[in-house]
């Protein structure tokens, strides 16, 4: 019986890189459980399919998101600038860290979102809050499969240890939408000038005769504990992942073949609880140069003053300690003092 597969992927070249884990949730919970952590300690990436996300919550969601980013630019900077949280423009985070790309960026519970939609959507604020609440209600009972099923795998089953952290009622969860507009319709006014350039500086691929891809979102890890990724069937996102060739095993920019039917997870820092056994994976999202892309992100975090601290049987005389035990907020004060690319728990790691 088939629970997992490689599916075939390729970078935006063409060259067939190693493909992306598939788990079929449909199948057996054991074996499921098996495989999931098997990828997560390989990669920290795979691919759900036959998940209970219900198509048109996700549909619902991507339509109010293509409403907003479809806004006069007055209209929406009204709900920026991200401080951290709101809609951004080309600019991540505090440090400054650029990309091709505008977002919103939501706090994931119910009052925030309510709050929020007022500012974000003046027309119809009830419509973008229940898309949000019924998207964010089916992708959290998702987390929350998933890590029981990692929970399963690790050995764990039962304890509810991870499922925990992210149940609790004040958890730190976001919602992200990205969207990362053609690079042909791009207009760059002069304001943007010296940003386009230091994209352009960092544009992955120009060969004779093919229009270039852009740096949409730059490479990084997610700091939280899961990431769920849905987007529309536009390809963009690239994960670091070790790809062998005739001089052996190196680590390579492996394109995700795009499917809006299924649900992308990805490791967070913060799973390394594990004490490293399961890595978060290094990945980075490309414009496309003819279509517009757009994602809806989770990440699945705890509440700030809750202890990430290695999980019963995890540390072992083979493999002692690796990182500090911290608090959410600590590791949050860390992330938001350090740019983008750059490793957050190293600064954790005991010597
Ligand atoms: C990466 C994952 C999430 O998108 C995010 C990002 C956050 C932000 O955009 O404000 C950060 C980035 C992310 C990690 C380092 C810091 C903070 C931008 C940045 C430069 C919302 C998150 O939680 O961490």
């Amino acid at each position: 019986m088939v629970v997992a597969s490689m599916a075939p992927g390729s970078n935006s070249r063409g060259r067939v890189l190693p493909g992306i884990p598939v788990i079929d949730l449909s199948l057996d919970r054991s074996l499921i459980s098996q495989l999931i952590v098997k990828t997560c300690e390989e990669f920290g990436f795979f691919k759900v399919i036959n998940h209970r996300v219900e198509p048109s919550v996700s549909a619902q969601l991507e339509a109010a998101g293509v409403e907003f980013f479809n806004l006069p630019a007055a209209e929406k900077q009204r709900a920026g600038p991200p401080n951290p949280l709101g809609y951004g423009c080309r600019s991540i985070g505090l440090n400054g860290d650029i990309g091709d790309v505008e977002y919103l960026l939501l706090p994931a519970d119910s009052s925030s979102i309510s709050n929020r939609a007022r500012i974000i959507c003046r027309k119809d604020p009830n419509k973008f809050s229940c898309a949000v609440k019924d998207y964010v209600e089916a992708i959290k009972e998702l987390a929350n499969e998933i890590l029981e099923l990692i929970e399963e795998g690790l050995g764990l089953g039962g304890s509810g240890e991870l499922c925990k952290l992210i149940r609790e009622s004040g958890s730190d969860s976001l919602l992200r939408l990205n969207h990362y507009p053609s690079n042909c319709n791009r207009n760059s006014n002069s304001n943007n000038r010296k940003k386009d350039n230091d994209i352009k500086s960092k544009t992955w691929s120009k060969r004779k005769g093919r229009k270039s891809s852009r740096i949409g979102f730059g490479e990084h890890t997610d700091p939280q504990i899961l990431t769920l990724l849905r987007s529309n069937g536009i390809e963009g996102l690239q994960i670091l992942a070790p790809a062998s060739g005739v001089l052996g095993s190196r680590m390579a920019w492996v394109a995700v073949p795009p499917d809006p039917t299924a649900v992308f997870i990805n490791v967070g820092d913060t799973l390394q609880m594990t004490n490293g056994r399961l890595v978060s994976v290094r990945h980075r999202a490309m414009t496309n140069y003819y279509k517009s892309r757009m994602s809806m992100i989770y990440f699945a975090a705890p509440d700030l003053h809750a202890w990430i601290t290695p999980l019963p049987g995890m540390i072992t005389a083979d493999n002692p300690q690796r990182y500090k035990s911290f608090t959410w907020a600590e590791y949050k004060t860390a992330m938001y003092s350090l740019k983008l690319g750059q490793n957050r728990l190293d600064h954790f790691k005991i010597d």
